[in-house]
């Protein structure tokens, strides 16, 4: 009896402690998990970095492409790059009203740069001193005050991290990613013992709800290793969300999975929306104007209008939007993108029931003027008027429940209407609510 009591205590102390895999888990599991993710639709990304004091300039000119590549387009050697760390000292910083702003627009969750390509840790690491504590003069921990900020909001805190990293000499890619020349690059040195400890790290200490990685592309990564981390960090926080980057499924810079069983819960479109619906999930990641980190010259703005139509395009085809914002060096978020958000928020004000956790109709779109959204529950259908219309519309491939009303969102009384043969003829109110698109509200279904 004895000896069976002892084999079992060693059975247990070996495997009781076991990771549990979490690649093939239940569709009911995974749709719970998701579920918030789901509903929230639209979320903000922030670029935010040491890249954000030479905003794009490098010993008088402009660079080419990104603000937060500098480094590697203008070819700053590290000790250079570090100048920009021992500067950044956003003093306007105030993760309250950054967090206000993004709540303002109607947005349920920040994906923040933890760590960018670069390097540079926004968060007080014990990892390494190459981080906003040690290396650079703000001394304030950055991820903590906006996880502090989004918890009080009711904001859903997430980060961005890069796998590829141009500062850590293990990490330094066989692929023209390098800075620093090391001898011996040792890439498993880097994975077990900085990257895969700062990320327990960050997990540990500010509960993120979705991990954003990138820079996978690099050689020396592998979707092997992509699933090693994605179930490490499932063991850490099982209810985690992870994108796909955390393996090499994505499919360039449309973003969707190439091959069956890749690691990681959705897919990253990035600078684009899909062409139609998908089997999975999915969200798209873009800039208002074409930078991600912050450039003084680039004024290249979207208007309000196309951000508002890309939320509506994507929530119609059943993705989120990850718009996003690049700060200041000063810490604050120019104020082109603060009035966007702006106007965004007063159009999700009026007609937010269309967008939040709704689903794509199978046709989810009538000719150019009209795209659908369906309610969780599946009774109304919301027909998402993209051009201003005149006195009247007609909105096809509906069937309309008999003797049912049809509201437009922001108008108290019902719309008059006739309907027949699957075409609803709705008369416009004479003042529309709001600008930039209108909704009306029908029961029935999406033929
Ligand atoms: O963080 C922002 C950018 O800095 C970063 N992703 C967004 C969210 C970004 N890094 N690189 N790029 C965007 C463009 C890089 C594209 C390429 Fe590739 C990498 C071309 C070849 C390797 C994409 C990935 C296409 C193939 C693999």
């Amino acid at each position: 009896m004895r000896s069976m009591f002892l084999a079992m205590l060693l059975f247990v102390s070996m495997f009781g402690n076991a990771q549990k895999n979490y690649l093939n888990e239940p569709k009911d599991v995974k749709d719970q998990r998701m579920k918030w993710w789901r509903d929230a639709t639209f979320g903000m990304f922030i670029h935010w970095g040491a890249y954000a004091v030479p905003a794009g300039e490098y010993q008088g000119k402009t660079v080419k492409g990104v603000g937060e590549w500098i480094m590697h387009s203008s070819n700053i050697p590290v000790p250079e790059y570090e100048k920009f760390v021992a500067s950044f000292n956003p003093e306007k910083f105030n993760a309250k009203e950054w967090v206000a702003i993004a709540k303002n627009a109607g947005i349920k969750y920040i994906v923040i740069t933890s760590k960018h390509h670069d390097g540079f840790c926004l968060w007080d690491s014990k990892v390494t001193n190459y981080d906003i504590m040690d290396a650079a003069p703000f001394k304030r921990d950055i991820l903590k005050e906006l996880s502090d900020a989004c918890k009080e909001a009711g904001v859903k805190m997430c980060f961005y991290h890069s796998i590829m990293d141009w500062h850590q000499p293990d990490a330094e890619s066989k692929k023209s990613y390098a800075h620093q020349n090391t001898a011996n690059p040792d890439f498993a040195r880097y994975r077990e013992q900085y990257l895969k400890p700062q990320l327990k790290e960050l997990i540990e200490k500010y509960d993120p709800a979705v991990l954003w990685f990138d820079g996978e592309w690099i050689p020396e990564w592998t979707e092997e290793q992509g699933k090693d981390l994605y179930n490490f960090l499932r063991n850490l926080k099982p209810d985690l969300i992870i994108n796909n980057r955390v393996g090499k499924g994505r499919s360039g810079m449309q973003g969707m999975n190439k091959y069956k069983d890749a690691a990681g819960d959705f897919g990253t479109p990035e600078q684009e929306i899909l062409e139609g619906t998908a089997d999975s999930d999915w969200e798209s990641c873009m800039t208002m104007n074409d930078t991600w980190g912050f450039m003084k010259a680039d004024k290249n703005w979207k208007s309000s209008e196309n951000l508002i139509h890309n939320l509506i395009d994507i929530a119609a085809k059943g993705g989120n939007y990850l718009l996003n914002v690049g700060p200041t060096g000063e810490g604050l978020i120019p104020d082109a993108s603060v009035e966007r958000l702006k106007e965004m928020g007063e159009w999700i004000n009026i007609n937010g029931e269309a967008i939040y956790a709704t689903n794509s109709a199978k046709h989810y779109k009538e000719g150019d003027n009209i795209k659908y959204t369906l309610s969780s529950d599946g009774r109304y259908v919301y027909a998402i008027i993209i051009k201003a219309p005149g006195e009247s519309i007609d909105i096809k491939q509906i069937d309309i429940v008999p003797g049912s009303k049809v509201h437009m969102l922001g108008v108290k009384k019902a719309m008059k209407y006739s309907a027949q043969d699957g075409v609803v003829h709705v008369k416009m109110p004479k003042e529309l609510p709001g600008k930039y698109a209108w909704v009306l509200k029908v029961e029935g279904i999406v033929k």
